[in-house]
């Protein structure tokens, strides 16, 4: 029974209990309702709690459900019989109380939380709106600004701030169970359904607001019919509005941008996990080392430091090691500023993190990650100092993008403790991770690379040795289709227009303009001194390079970049026909949907060929990559989605 009903005097306390996260499901919908029938024909009853057993609060309907034809009693028909019964409801919230569970929480008379809760209506993520009244009965009890930044972004608020914009009544002090108690024996005046009180009246702001967030969205359907809910919510009586938002969730569930996110949703919990981990359990993780200072190194310092770790940072100079703490220290700044750390915790972070030039420093560590230059004997002589340095059960982890790890690994004397893990810059705010899984790992190595990212709050890939892993494999076989393009007849402002328009926040040259144009280069390079360069090989980013034109920072790139703009650039045209009459190639035009149809293929390709090597275990994995790594329109689902969808 994943809803139970007891009652203790004149309370009554429904509980659900439905593993992992108590979703909405038919089972849990029909004994809400059930509890709610019996409950009216309880005199004796004055006030009934609703709390949830296990991590969490209720997290939004069954999206497991989604895609199966619906079963009843639908949620707000349930939600209508609890707003509408004899004895008040009280919701008691702790861990997240998501979607349809924040929906539940809005039925109810009153809502308490724990502190620490979390309280959100996310359905946008999945390409839906809230569907059981959030639309309409949220802009009832806060601003009708605080409404719309909830449900077009989908962004969870906490439980102080959900209290100060007046989303609950109250915060439980010690047990919440217990508080639910008392606030129920004293409860205070009943200010009746929500549905009944009038909804916020909207400022001047939020107007403009809305249409910034629908301009935002670009290609995404939810967030504009989200709007459109909330106006209906603010202007028409709550009944109208609540058919409206109705028949809007209903048409969003059939769109094929739901069933996509509903896809990318599963696939990213699917992508960090490996069959031989089951069982095994998480490695104590709490001291971490990081060699090499860089953008990098400062990068992944500051991502453990910010979520509690002990962060040791090698440097092989005091310049260095100082150069490196000012980054780190950079970072940490920047998000007391932001408010992620306040001047407490930014204090005790700082607290967290030492510098060191003896490898020895480390020897504490759990885990140690290294971020130095991209050189196999670089590489190499580090993880021979660090076999020496460091305690025999520390996991050894590299931070290559394309070196063989195997290689790396057998520069110590147990290579099982060898591990790949891929971040992406800035690391700290990218929410990918690639672990990447040498021939001789051990289960324990690669389960450290997994509670980290897990600690990390980042998602995490599995991936097999190829050149480029997942990822930049894949990035190199686009770019090189899109280089091919320009020889052919297209330009780099056509292919990045194509691109945006597509749904990627930024066109690959444009994005090559701002990393730099040097560090491929400079790959490039390497490859040509050990034969690798490929029989097409197109030489216009060589030259580019050898003009001087590396990107942004010189003012000139692909783009020619003034005033903060990037700008089509006639000499950059003017080298593109150049090399394509070298070459006696006639250039043709191509029109965006060209453009991508060469792209997606070459994507799709390619992300088929690392799937069929068993580089990563299924083409969803491909899709959670492209997504987190590149920017590719998460309401497509991936390429892979795309192309099997
Ligand atoms: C909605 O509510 C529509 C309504 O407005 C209208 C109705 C008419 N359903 O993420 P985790 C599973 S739309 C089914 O790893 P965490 C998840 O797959 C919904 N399953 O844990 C995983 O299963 P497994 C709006 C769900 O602690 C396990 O739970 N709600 C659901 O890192 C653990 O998940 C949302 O969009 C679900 N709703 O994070 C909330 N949610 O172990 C979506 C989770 O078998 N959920 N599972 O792989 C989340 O954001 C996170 O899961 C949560 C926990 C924060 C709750």
């Amino acid at each position: 029974m994943s809803v139970q009903l007891t009652t203790e005097g004149r309370i009554a306390i429904v509980t659900i209990d439905n593993p992992p996260v108590n979703a909405l499901g038919q089972e849990v919908r029909a004994g809400l309702l059930d509890a709610a029938g019996q409950l009216d024909q309880m005199p004796e009853i004055a006030a009934v709690i609703v709390k949830c057993a296990g991590r969490s609060f209720v997290a939004g309907a069954d999206i497991r459900e989604f895609g199966k034809p619906p079963q009843p009693p639908h949620l707000p028909d349930v939600l209508l019989a609890i707003e509408n019964a004899r004895a008040p409801w009280i919701a008691a919230i702790h861990g997240t109380a998501l979607g349809g569970g924040l929906e539940l929480a809005l039925a109810c008379r009153f809502r308490i939380a724990d502190p620490r809760a979390r309280l959100g209506l996310p359905e946008v993520t999945l390409g839906l709106i809230p569907g059981a009244g959030g639309t309409v009965r949220l802009p009832r009890l806060v601003a009708a600004e605080d409404a719309l930044e909830m449900i077009v972004t989908g962004k969870p608020v906490n439980a102080t701030r959900a209290q100060a914009m007046g989303l609950i009544d109250a915060l439980a002090e010690g047990d919440l169970s217990e508080f639910a108690k008392s606030f129920a024996q004293n409860l205070p005046d009943d200010p009746g359904p929500v549905l009944g009180r009038a909804p916020k009246t909207p400022g001047p702001e939020f107007e403009p607001r809305a249409e910034a967030l629908i301009r935002r969205a670009r290609g995404q359907n939810s967030p504009r019919a989200a709007v459109d809910a909330l106006r209906a919510a603010l202007s028409l009586p709550a009944d109208q509005a609540l058919a409206r938002e109705r028949a809007k969730f209903l048409a969003l569930r059939d769109d094929p941008q739901s069933k996509a996110l509903s896809h990318v949703f599963f696939a990213e919990r699917q992508a960090g996990r490996l069959d031989r981990l089951k069982g095994v359990d998480a490695p104590e993780l709490s001291d971490v080392g990081v060699v090499g200072g860089g953008t990098m190194g400062a990068g992944i310092a500051a991502a453990c430091l910010l979520r509690g770790f002990t962060v040791t940072l090698l440097e092989q100079t005091h310049e260095a090691a100082k150069a490196a703490r000012d980054r780190v220290e950079g970072i940490l700044a920047d998000s007391l500023t932001r408010g992620v750390l306040t001047p407490r915790s930014h204090a005790a972070t700082l607290a967290r993190f030492a510098t060191a030039t003896e490898a020895r420093a480390l020897a504490r560590a759990d885990l140690v990650i290294e971020a130095v230059f991209e050189d196999m004997g670089v590489k190499r002589e580090v993880f021979a100092r660090l076999d020496a340095a460091c305690k025999s059960d520390a996991v050894l982890a590299s931070n290559t993008s394309y070196l063989d790890i195997n290689e790396i690994a057998r520069a110590v004397a147990d290579p099982a403790r060898v591990v790949g893990l891929h971040f992406f810059s800035p690391a700290h705010v990218m929410k990918l991770l690639e672990i990447v899984v040498p021939d001789q790992v051990g289960d324990r190595a690669l389960a450290m690379g997994a509670a980290l990212a897990k600690r990390l709050g980042k998602i995490a890939v599995f991936a097999g040795v190829c050149d480029g892993f997942i990822a930049n494999r894949i990035m190199s076989a686009y770019r090189a289709e899109c280089e091919r393009m320009l020889e052919a007849g297209a330009l780099p402002w056509e292919i990045d227009a194509a691109m945006v328009e597509f749904g990627f926040p930024m066109g690959l040259f444009r994005m090559q303009d701002l990393a730099g144009l040097d560090i491929a280069w400079a790959m490039r390079k390497r490859r040509a001194a050990e034969g690798r360069q490929p029989a097409d090989y197109v030489r216009i980013p060589d030259l580019l390079c050898e003009a001087g034109r590396l990107g942004q920072k010189t003012g000139r790139g692909w783009y020619l970049h003034q005033d903060g703009k990037a700008l089509p650039d006639p000499e950059v045209t003017a080298l593109i026909e150049a090399e394509s009459a070298r070459k006696g190639i006639t250039r043709t035009r191509f029109s965006a949907d060209q453009i991508m149809n060469r792209i997606l293929t070459t994507i799709q390709a390619e992300g088929q060929a690392i799937v069929d090597e068993g580089i990563a275990a299924r083409a969803s994995d491909i899709d959670v990559v492209m997504i987190n790594a590149f920017g590719f329109p998460r309401w497509s689902g991936g390429p892979m989605h795309l192309h099997d969808g």
